[in-house]
């Protein structure tokens, strides 16, 4: 055994400060992590993770295994090199020891000190190590297993040899602590979302996910040799792909790594994610701006090359041509720059230009050398543009007539008296006779009701003319006063919560999947600021001795005939639909803002890849993973009034 490992720990000068950089993070952990709310908890995984990542891009790993067992600890095992054992000069301890319990420039939310992938390990193990109640390491390097425990971010005892070994890896285990985080539960979807997307984005490195905490372990197992153009297909997996080929561009310049990875569809929404060291950036950023120009300018200038485009035609605009498209960008660079008011978008100029001219060079050629799959896309495109003309000028009439007519409100529209949003509700009911009773149930004062006939449009499947000149469409928009797309405005919304109340059953299930999708499409910020809700009618009404309950669930109804006795003189009603309650009623159980149960739907940011591909899933036929989709993503929310 080597004196060197074993040490005993040295509380001098540099070891008080290492405590002192931990017990700020312990402090304030959400600069570090985010937040201490369930996303801060999973981002303790990605941590962990991204090191082994960093160590499979520089080519030494290419097995990450991740285990939730079950005490809630995460166990994060790679093949790699090992951190290193020996002994570093400046603190005198360990490598290891090192990573784990000096805090590394500025963390990864703090100012401007963002993380960068590929090179720089150990970024972020001390915020784990932080933040867990307890955190073992295990290095199998050079034939021993060398060990090390620490807890709240106290080393328990210096770096040990605890065994032989003939391979070589990290293993990290760690129990997030309780004492910082709001939940310590792990949910296995969203580590599942994310670990997929890792896989994607690391062509050839295998993730497996583990958990171990129901009766028999679940394990997911992603390894995709084709890297993002596997992620291509996957997100195209429910549609139908307009030509064969996934269209790959790869390169270096700037001192940026760029991979682009494109397939249209046969549908009219465009769907780009861009990522930069592996993390999303929902606001896009100059890597997303540098592909944008590359495809308008290469297909232009194909087009007119090949008299696609006539002389006399107008261009083809950016949206003409991403009508449909599916496409992933990601980008490696040492230094990223991050701005915006969320930080999300990407601001390095050199990002812009790489992104741009490896993407038009590469495919020019490809269309040179795929003439049948550049026609069509052409032809795709020429398309689009005469479809968003005709829009174009049908939107001018009714920008026009809606001026003469003074923008009324749609006629089926309860609307309420107060004219302040906060507190101002919009319930969207199913069906005229469920809004026949809504009416009459109401709080007038601040519960306006906009019943609808029917299904409405499955915006998925149709191109924006047509949805936006549908009635039912047209009637939410005018109510909610925002507009759509680009002239979205928030400042205009009319009521802060937008409430979707539909039967219990499948096809209530079915509407509000079609009302959630035609949101998300066309005016996401509802979504993302939290002003859409499910309304949550309840299943059964139970009378006994003139005694009244409601149950929302099966469970519940048990529970309650548990509490009164199950005997003749329950009288159980089961609610086939809202039209089946009277005015007093649905107001008791469904509106009362004292009583009723409010769903608030959320969209986690970066979970939006998922999203989206939900949402195409949600459309299809299937009826149980669009009511699981309904429930996972939206979350109880009792009494919100404040
Ligand atoms: C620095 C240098 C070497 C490996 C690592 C860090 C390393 C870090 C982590 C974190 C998780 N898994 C990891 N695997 C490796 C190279 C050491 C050498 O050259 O032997």
């Amino acid at each position: 055994m080597s004196n060197e490992v074993n040490k005993a720990p040295e509380y001098g000068a540099d070891q008080i400060q290492i405590l002192e950089g931990l017990e700020a993070v312990r402090k304030r952990p959400g600069m570090y992590i985010g937040s201490t709310s369930e996303k801060g908890l999973h981002h303790l995984v990605y941590e962990i993770v991204d090191n082994a990542v960093d160590e499979a891009l520089a080519g030494y790993c290419d097995t990450i295994e991740v285990t939730i067992h079950k005490n809630d600890s995460v166990t994060v095992k790679d093949n790699g090199r090992g951190i290193p054992v020996g002994i570093n000069k400046k603190t005198g301890t360990s490598s290891v020891e090192v990573v784990f319990t000096i805090l590394h420039a500025g963390g990864k939310f703090g100012g401007g000190g963002y993380k960068v992938s590929g090179g720089l390990h150990g970024v972020g193990s001390s915020v784990v190590n932080a933040l867990s109640e307890w955190l073992e390491v295990e290095v199998h390097k050079e034939g021993f297993i060398h060990k090390q425990r620490y807890e709240r971010g106290k080393v328990c005892y210096p770096l040990e040899i605890v065994g032989k070994t003939e391979h070589t890896g990290t293993i990290v285990t760690f129990k997030p602590d309780a004492e910082v985080f709001e939940t310590t539960i792990f949910d296995y979807n969203t580590l599942k979302v994310r670990l997929r997307e890792t896989a994607f984005l690391t062509a050839g490195l295998r993730i497996i996910l583990t958990d171990e905490r129901g009766e028999k372990p679940v394990t997911n197992n992603f390894h995709y040799e084709g890297g993002i153009r596997e992620f291509v297909e996957y997100l195209n997996k429910n549609k139908q792909p307009y030509y064969e080929q996934v269209i790959y561009c790869e390169g270096m310049k700037n001192n940026v790594q760029v991979e682009v990875a494109f397939q249209h569809n046969d549908a009219y929404n465009e769907n780009i994610y861009s990522f930069v060291n592996n993390i999303i950036t929902p606001e896009g950023g100059t890597h997303l701006a540098g592909f944008k120009n590359a495809l308008t300018k290469t297909f232009n200038d194909y087009a007119r090359g090949k008299k696609l485009l006539k002389d006399n035609e107008p261009n083809l605009s950016g949206e003409d041509i991403r009508e449909g498209l599916v496409g992933i960008i990601s980008i490696k660079i040492s230094e990223p720059q991050f701005e915006g008011q969320t930080k999300q978008k990407l601001g390095n100029s050199e990002a812009r230009g790489a992104v741009d001219s490896i993407v038009s060079e590469q495919l020019r050629n490809f269309l040179e050398q795929n003439p049948s799959v550049a026609r069509a896309i052409c032809d795709k495109a020429v398309l689009a543009q005469r479809a968003r003309d005709a829009a174009r000028k049908a939107r001018d009439l009714t920008r026009r007539k809606t001026a003469l007519e003074t923008a009324s409100l749609p006629g089926k529209l309860a609307d309420c008296s107060s004219k302040n949003p906060e507190e101002c509700e919009i319930y969207i009911v199913e069906g005229d006779s469920a809004g026949g009773s809504a009416k009459t149930a109401r709080s007038r004062a601040t519960q306006a009701i906009l019943p609808l006939r029917g299904k409405i449009l499955n915006v998925e499947k149709a191109r924006d003319e047509r949805i936006l000149a549908n009635e039912e469409i047209k009637a939410m928009i005018t109510a909610f006063g925002t507009g759509v797309r680009e002239d979205f405005d928030l400042a205009k919304l009319r009521y802060h919560k937008i409430i979707i109340m539909t039967d219990a059953d499948v096809d209530g299930a079915h509407i509000a999947t079609l009302l959630l999708t035609f949101f998300y499409r066309f005016m996401p910020e509802l979504i993302k600021e939290g002003h859409v809700y499910l309304a949550q009618p309840p299943l059964y009404r139970l009378e006994k001795n003139r005694k009244i309950w409601y149950a929302y669930s099966d469970e519940e109804l048990a529970g309650i005939l548990d509490e009164v006795g199950r005997d003749q003189n329950n009288k159980i009603q089961r609610y086939k639909g809202l039209g089946e309650m009277d005015a007093e009623q649905l107001w008791d159980t469904t509106m009362d803002p004292e009583t009723r149960i409010l769903l608030r739907v959320n969209i986690d940011e970066e979970m939006e890849s998922e999203v989206d591909l939900t949402f195409n899933t949600l459309m299809g036929d299937q009826v149980e993973p669009r009511r699981k989709f309904i429930e996972a993503n939206a979350k109880y929310v009792k009494n919100l009034d404040i």
